[in-house]
């Protein structure tokens, strides 16, 4: 199967629903990912691929294409390795499609990684938040149960540091007591606890991993670090002169999504299923963030002013890069994440590789690229 850009809607779905069955007595691995076309999604994948997995994904329709991070997958006859990566339309809102690819694909891994990931959105939309993060977790959960596969599957839960919200103690591990500061993170408790109760209640091989931030060049546009690396490749090609951010004072233990996909897959390969905690050990806040980035480009920020007034100036210039606009601050903020994630490191052999600054290179690089290729992305 190929699919590109160019495919037709129709001739995309038809596609799409191509799907293919395991004859019983099968022993290769087959993923399910829900999410795929997110950033963990195709990270996920394409680990996965390497591993020879046969991936199976979850789509959503939408207007315009939403598959331009697994494009390659497809571009790629190596990693796609004779069809071994089928994608099938789906919704977390919608029970029956879960079924229904459940019982056709019979993955042995489920992923389930889609969700309303922005914090602050779910302020707006926080009942969608819930139906999606919350009853959706428990949506693909059962629909696992209907097809009887709840002892054969393994199931992986994209939960999240937000749990911990309001700060009670850092580094935060697994033991440390969760304050929910979002509708977001109210929904992906739900998610976290349903999982344990599932594991608990049908002795389910399932597990949740609670991950710090992590970050790339494929992270959404409106996530802070993206946001950030995005505008200063703009100043960089002289395409923008300054640009706006909120708190930027909260503190963030940001990792690289491609180390983050390969704890999730460890997490699955245990003896028996528990929770980790996936995290660099190190924060920093937003305004070192801008700071690294812009000191990539060759340019120094100095703060002037405080508050809603303060301005990041280019040292040396008067020109402001950096205003701060109320309109991105959250009504509860989570001021400060620190994890400690020394039992999968203790217990998966899993350590991150990626370092903060090394993380920043890699945005800023490809950013940089990407705003010469394409002024007006
Ligand atoms: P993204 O926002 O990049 O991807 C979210 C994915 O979920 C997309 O594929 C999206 O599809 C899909 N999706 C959204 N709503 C639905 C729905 N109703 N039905 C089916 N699919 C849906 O998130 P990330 O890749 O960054 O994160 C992956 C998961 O990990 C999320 O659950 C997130 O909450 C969680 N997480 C992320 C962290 C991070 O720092 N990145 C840290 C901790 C947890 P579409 O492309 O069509 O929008
Ligand atoms: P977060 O990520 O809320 O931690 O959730 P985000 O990058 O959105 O915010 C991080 C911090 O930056 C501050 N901030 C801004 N944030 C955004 N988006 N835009 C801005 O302009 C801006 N200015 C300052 C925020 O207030 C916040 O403190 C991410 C998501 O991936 C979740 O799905 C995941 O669960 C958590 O990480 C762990």
């Amino acid at each position: 199967m190929s699919l590109n850009s160019e495919a037709s809607g129709s001739q995309q779905a038809n596609e799409l629903l191509k799907v293919e069955t395991n004859g019983g007595g099968d022993t290769r691995k087959i993923a399910l990912i829900t999410g795929i076309t997110g950033q963990d999604g195709s990270y996920l994948a394409e680990l996965l691929l390497k591993k020879n997995y046969e991936v199976h994904g979850v789509i959503r329709r939408a207007s315009t294409f939403n598959t331009s991070r697994i494009e390659h997958l497809y571009a790629n006859p190596v990693a796609h390795q004779g069809g071994k990566m089928k994608l099938h339309y789906g919704d977390m809102t919608d029970s029956s499609s879960l079924v229904k690819i459940i019982s056709m694909v019979k993955p042995t891994e489920i992923y389930n990684l889609a969700a309303q990931s922005h914090v602050k959105v779910s302020f707006d939309l926080s009942e969608y938040t819930a139906e999606v993060d919350a009853v959706g977790t428990l949506r693909i959960l059962d629909a696992v149960r209907t097809c009887g596969m709840e002892k054969t599957v393994r199931f992986y839960q994209a939960s999240t540091s937000e749990l911990y919200g309001k700060v009670v103690e850092t580094p935060q591990n697994e033991k440390t007591p969760f304050y929910p500061r979002s509708p977001y993170a109210c929904a992906k408790m739900y998610g976290f606890w349903i999982v344990i109760n599932y594991r608990e209640a049908y002795n389910m091989y399932a597990c949740n991993g609670i991950l710090f931030n992590h970050e790339s060049p494929r992270r959404g546009e409106n996530f802070v670090t993206r946001k950030i690396t995005r505008s200063v490749a703009k100043i960089y090609h002289q395409q923008l002169e300054s640009f706006e951010l909120g708190n930027l004072d909260s503190k963030r233990d940001w990792g690289h999504a491609m180390d983050y996909v390969e704890a999730m897959w460890m997490m699955l390969q245990c003896e028996k299923p528990s929770d980790f905690v996936i995290a660099t050990g190190e924060t920093h806040s937003v305004r070192e963030f801008v700071e690294e980035a812009f000191k990539f480009i060759g340019r120094e920020i100095v703060w002037q002013g405080e508050g809603v007034n303060e301005v990041g100036i280019e040292k040396g210039t008067d020109i402001v890069r950096v205003r701060i606009n109320p309109k991105y601050f959250r009504p509860t903020e989570v001021d400060l994440l620190l994890g400690d994630s020394s039992k999968a490191r203790r217990e998966l052999n899993w350590t991150p590789k990626v370092t903060f600054k090394e993380l920043i290179k890699d945005m800023m690089e490809s950013d940089i690229e990407l705003m010469k290729r394409n002024p007006i992305a």
